[in-house]
Parts: C-alpha cells; sequence; structure tokens
C-alpha cells in the first residue's frame, strides 16, 4: 500500500504535468484585477435604500408633505389604515424628491378615520402645501369631514407615479 506521502508526490506530480507556470499566473492575474474592479462597478442600490428607510420615520423622504401622525406607528402600515378605521374618501398630494435616485415622485396621502387621533408620529412635511382654496395639496385640515366616521386617527401615504422632467 502506497504510503501517504507517495500518494501526495504523485498527485503533486500529475498536477505540475497537466499545468504551467504561466498559465496558473495568468489566471490569478484575471482574479487579482477581476477583484480590484468590484468596487467601481456601477451597482443599483436604490432598492436597497429603499428597504433601508423607516416608515416610522418622519424624515423619510415619501413624507415630505405629511401632515398628521404615521400609520405605520399606529398599528397599520405606510400604506395601510389600521384595524378598526376606515380610509378617509378625500386624498392630498404632494411631490416628493427620492434623494437616491434623484426623481421626483407623486405621493398621495389620505387620513384613517373612525377612531381617536393615534398621537404617534406626528409629523409635518409640508412640502409645496397650500392653503384650503388648493384642495388637492392641502394637508392641514381632518380629511375624514367626508367620511362617517368624523374622527382622524392617522394618516397613509401611497407613492402613485413619478414626476415628468
Ligand atoms: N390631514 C391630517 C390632519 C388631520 C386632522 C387635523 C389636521 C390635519
Amino acid at each position: 500500500m502506497p504510503s501517504f506521502d507517495l500518494v501526495v508526490a504523485a498527485a503533486a506530480r500529475h498536477l505540475a504535468m497537466r499545468s504551467s507556470r504561466r498559465g496558473f499566473l495568468a489566471r490569478w492575474g484575471k482574479m487579482l484585477a477581476g477583484a480590484a474592479l468590484l468596487p467601481v462597478l456601477p451597482i443599483d442600490r436604490t432598492q436597497a435604500n429603499e428597504l433601508q428607510m423607516d416608515a416610522t420615520q418622519c424624515d423619510y423622504w415619501k413624507y415630505c408633505s405629511m401632515d398628521g401622525q404615521l400609520c405605520s406607528c399606529c398599528g397599520g402600515s405606510g400604506s395601510s389604515c389600521p384595524v378598526g378605521t376606515e380610509i378617509s374618501k378625500v386624498s392630498w398630494v404632494g411631490t416628493c424628491r427620492n434623494g437616491s435616485d434623484g426623481k421626483d415622485y407623486l405621493v398621495s396621502y389620505t387620513d384613517c378615520c373612525g377612531r381617536s387621533s393615534c398621537g404617534l408620529c406626528d409629523c409635518h412635511g409640508n412640502v409645496r402645501e397650500r392653503p384650503g382654496y388648493s384642495m388637492g395639496v392641502h394637508n392641514d385640515v381632518n380629511w375624514c369631514m367626508a367620511n362617517k366616521q368624523l374622527s382622524y386617527h392617522c394618516t397613509v401615504s401611497v407613492i402613485v407615479g413619478v414626476a415628468d422632467g
């Protein structure tokens, strides 16, 4: 039975016969060049940035025209009303810039109604907000007044499209 040393020596000889030093160096060269280039390759990080955003923080870019309490802090989510509340029949809109891709997005905000004010995560972005004469961009009012259940609980927001230009 061949000793371990003999087996390893035979394997090394076999490997040496089948591979050249030049080929080995070329392969290593390619690998090193590839590894050095990796950090400079363009990578789309917008999805990752979006996932890192905290829907319970007022500085989330899509809350730029928010006025009210985030439903994501009140038992709902950024875009759905908490159980026991209903969505208002009226919304307002804002145009918010997403810092990760530099684009402006149209965001729609809607109050959730039917329970007393949630009292948490009160956010006032108010970017491009206008008084009641421009109802579609007026946020400083209880839009639950359009519903049967008048009491305001919190506000949800949905990105509805990317702005032109
Ligand atoms: N649209 C949010 C809101 C609700 C009640 C009072 C002021 C603002």
